[in-house]
């Protein structure tokens, strides 16, 4: 075989570059649901209004550089002339371009440090979240307060954080074990989760909706399923929300198959997962610890259960989607709705017509199958043999029916 001539060469180069390209572009599709050019709240589009110019600018002075490269390398390449005169120095040359790329510098740093004081502040907040991060969810809890409405009786969730539309929300974030990153795209900057320190950060989403977004610090084996969902509500139906969280516990119907499933899961979940209202056979509340059980020292609220449409991280729907071309799925029918549908549609939650069996039966018959804890299962030592993670718990067939028949009544 001969060897490739400098032009078929370059034609190979010229088609893997352009293929770059076009990959690259295939990147700015724009029904990305994390995307930041595509801000749907204040702080998000204050980020936005820096970053466009930014680029503009910085991919202005990128090609240029790149084209007065190329150019040098073309029109100077070794042909075997002599070496040219050699000199020393030219000082118009040097101190312009010093000058020049610092005053581009401090062009870009005045409205950085105005926008980074701007997202900093969160003194117009009305409604506080905590946010706690660990292997590998979210924990939402919102504390009694005068904002969001008024809570009396402090709410905890997980996954899924349901704001009022067009309130600013004042996240107090922190870990409960290494360092996560929150962070919604479209509706703010990452803020890092860290151990023993307390994080604030404003979130405000213009319209009723649902914003994804995921851990963006690594934080162990399942980082990559550590997601989270920002969920907005109107007023009206942000009120609803929150008493649907508060409703009054409901014990299955007597002899039903939802009530097997109460007594296997005061068996073999309540140990961790905290259900409120659920009495144990002699009436007395069944609380978890599983401060004595996980590594981080918690596990989700499963009382609301299916008032969320993902679980395990966000990283599983809870809710079907669409198995045929054109059937809309109870997936899209809430995910894609429009705005003024939206809240409604959300708070129907998960009926079991809609119930993604499929992956909460997978994860009831082995979590850790779907979401590892660990590259070595000696490092379960490391943690004085607590999990980071919900473990495999052997459960038979028929206990996961009685199961999933009892979390289906967790509205
Ligand atoms: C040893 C503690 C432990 C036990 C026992 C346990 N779980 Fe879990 N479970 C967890 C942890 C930790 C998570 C969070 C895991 C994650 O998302 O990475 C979890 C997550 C879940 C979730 C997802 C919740 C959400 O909001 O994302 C469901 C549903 C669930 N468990 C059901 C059960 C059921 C049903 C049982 C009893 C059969 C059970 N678990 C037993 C620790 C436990
Ligand atoms: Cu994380």
């Amino acid at each position: 075989m001969t060897p490739p001539t400098v032009r078929t060469r370059s034609r190979r180069v010229a088609a893997v570059a352009g293929a770059g390209f076009a990959l690259l572009l295939a990147g700015c599709a724009r029904d990305a649901p994390q995307d930041t050019f595509q801000p749907a709240g204040e702080n998000a589009e204050i980020i936005d209004d820096l970053a466009v110019p930014v680029f503009a600018i910085a991919g202005l002075v990128g090609i240029i550089v790149a084209a007065v490269i190329t150019w040098v390398v073309i029109r100077y390449r070794d042909r075997g002339q002599p070496i040219p005169e050699q000199t020393h120095g030219k000082p118009i040359l040097e101190i312009g371009l010093t000058i020049l790329p610092a005053l581009i510098l401090v062009g870009v740093a005045i409205p950085t440090v105005g926008t980074l004081m701007a997202l900093n502040d969160t003194e117009d907040t009305e409604c506080i979240v905590n946010v706690t991060g660990q292997q590998w969810w979210w924990e939402f809890d919102y504390p009694v307060q005068d904002g969001c409405g008024g809570i009396e009786t402090p709410i905890v969730t997980s996954g899924q954080m349901v704001i009022p539309a067009e309130t600013n929300v004042l996240i107090r974030g922190t870990s409960r074990d290494v360092i996560h990153s929150f962070w919604i795209p479209r509706l703010n900057g990452k803020r890092d989760m860290v151990p023993g320190r307390i994080h604030t950060l404003r979130m405000q989403a213009y319209e009723p909706g649902i914003y994804a977004g995921q851990c963006a610090e690594f934080c162990g084996l399942s980082h990559a399923n550590m997601r989270m969902e920002v969920v907005s509500l109107d007023g009206g139906d942000f009120e609803t929300w929150k008493a649907n969280q508060l409703a009054e516990y409901e014990a299955p119907e007597a002899d039903s198959l939802a009530a097997e499933g109460e007594t296997s899961f005061i068996a073999n979940c309540s140990r961790c997962h905290q259900v409120d209202g659920l009495l144990d056979a002699d009436g007395n509340p069944v609380v978890s610890r599983p401060d004595q059980q996980v590594y981080p020292g918690a596990a989700p609220n499963l009382t609301n259960l299916m008032t969320r449409n993902t679980f395990a991280g966000a990283s599983w729907d809870l809710l079907s989607e669409s198995g045929r071309e054109g059937v809309v799925g109870c997936r899209e029918r809430v995910w894609e709705a429009e705005p003024e549908d939206f809240g409604e549609l959300y708070l129907q939650g998960v009926s079991e017509d809609c119930l993604n069996e499929v992956d909460l039966r997978e994860w009831l018959r082995n979590a850790p199958a779907k979401k590892p804890m660990y590259a070595d299962p000696e490092q379960l030592e490391q943690t004085d043999g607590l999990y980071r993670g919900m473990p495999y718990l052997a459960l038979s067939e028929d206990q996961i029916d009685q199961l999933i028949a009892y979390l289906l009544e967790r509205k």
